[in-house]
């Protein structure tokens, strides 16, 4: 069939929306309408050429929302008509990273995923013969694309697409980093770094959890309302203080020894700086700080080892710890209930003609969520 696309042709171009071709599903495959696709920063760090696993051309997207339109043969969990949101981390339930119950990161279909290609090691995407690679086993920037069934959650059909896409990558990651990964207990302190699409849920994690302090932390002094409307209790631009690690360290002060740190802290920007100063702003002792960030190709982590050695500890995290066919329908019925809240997040919609609208946005801190609407 024909479907229409944002192709991403090279490194920092901006993606062309053409007509491509789509093979229909294999065996233990899925083709799903994709109704509604967030646009997340991860989307912006492939595009850009620093993603080490970019390849192009691709049909980038991976935060989506849709309807079973055909099963290939012997697809049992899912049948047309289906309402789904595509998983990045699939859920096999059957190899030994499911079976360890200690990860989410199934790796039943891993190494094809990284190489674009559908886990028989072929691409349903094509334009004039020339062959378009999928993007984190999901391509939802396609109007119509094909996933492997372990890679689709079925959720509630009463649930609007433009919303529940988000839940797809940043609602599910940021949740999932606080709920899943963290752990985080009432009353306790922490710091959130970078206060974008995914920041912004990690705060709205905290509160769901109770921590008493949560400190928001970003250059762009904007997200200060954005942060308080989700339960920030303190904004930090680190621009305007002399020593963000320093600052945090001394707002945090508590108990009779005075010595100050957050119980949790989160990287959400991707800068390697900004993850040892989370790091280091933890508490000594017990203060966990979790990298959600993606750092580009080249990039690394440094800090003196004595910050471990004094008991921190430093974790990362992939779509906040979720089993996505098993946590993900709960997620969006969380949404449905009024739980937690997605609307107010997305700031901008737009028809898939607009797309590279949608990464100006983004980049220039315009957007929490942009969502393209097919
Ligand atoms: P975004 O562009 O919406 O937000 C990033 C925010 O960080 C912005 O508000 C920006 O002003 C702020 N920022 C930039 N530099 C900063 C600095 N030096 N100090 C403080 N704040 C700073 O991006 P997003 O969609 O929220 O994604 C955030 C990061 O999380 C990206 O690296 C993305 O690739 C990654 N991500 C990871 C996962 C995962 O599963 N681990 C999932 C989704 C996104
Ligand atoms: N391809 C990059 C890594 C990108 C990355 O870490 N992706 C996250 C999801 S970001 C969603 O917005 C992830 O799930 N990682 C686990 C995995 O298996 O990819 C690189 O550095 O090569
Ligand atoms: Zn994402």
């Amino acid at each position: 069939m024909k479907t229409r696309a944002a192709v991403a042709v090279g490194a920092g171009k901006p993606l062309e929306i053409m007509e491509v071709d789509l093979e229909g599903p294999r065996e233990g495959e899925v083709l799903v309408e994709i109704k509604a696709t967030g646009i997340c920063h991860t989307d912006e760090f492939t595009l850009s050429g620093a993603d080490p696993e970019g390849i192009f051309p691709a049909i980038l997207g991976h935060e989506g929302a849709g309807v079973v339109v055909d099963v290939g043969k012997g697809v049992t969990t899912l049948k047309k008509g289906d309402h789904v949101i595509p998983l990045y981390t699939p859920e096999c339930r059957s190899c030994p990273s499911c079976l360890s119950r200690k990860t989410n990161l199934c790796t039943a279909i891993r190494a094809t995923q990284g190489q674009g290609l559908m886990p028989d090691g072929t691409s349903r995407f094509s334009v004039g013969g020339e062959k378009i690679f999928h993007y984190m086993g999901c391509s939802t920037f396609a109007n119509h694309t094909v996933l492997p069934e372990i890679a689709l959650a079925k959720v509630n059909p009463d649930a609007p697409f433009d919303k529940i896409c988000y839940i797809g990558c940043g609602v599910t990651t940021g949740i999932g980093a606080v709920i899943n990964t963290a752990k985080v207990e009432i009353g306790a302190t922490a710091a959130v770094f970078g206060l974008g699409g995914i920041g912004l849920n990690v705060i709205q994690g905290l509160r769901l959890a109770g921590a008493d302090m949560i400190i928001g932390v970003d250059i762009n002094n904007d997200k200060k309302t954005w942060g308080e409307k989700f339960g920030m209790t303190h904004f930090i631009n680190p621009t305007e203080v002399d020593d963000v690690v320093a600052h945090i360290v001394n707002l945090t002060k508590r108990g009779a020894d005075q010595i100050g740190g957050a119980d949790y802290t989160f990287d959400c920007t991707g800068n390697v700086k900004v993850m040892r100063q989370a790091l280091e702003c933890a508490h000594r002792g017990w203060g966990e700080s979790i990298i959600i960030g993606v750092a580009g190709a080249g990039q690394e982590i440094s800090t003196r080892p004595f910050q471990l050695v004094t008991g921190r500890t430093w974790k990362g995290t992939a779509f906040g710890g979720a089993r996505g066919r098993t946590d993900v329908p709960k997620i969006v019925d969380w949404y449905m209930e009024g739980k937690i809240q997605i609307d107010p997040m997305i700031t901008h919609t737009m028809p898939l003609e607009d797309i590279n609208k949608g990464f100006e946005l983004m980049n220039s801190g315009k957007s929490v969520r942009g969502v393209v609407v097919y």
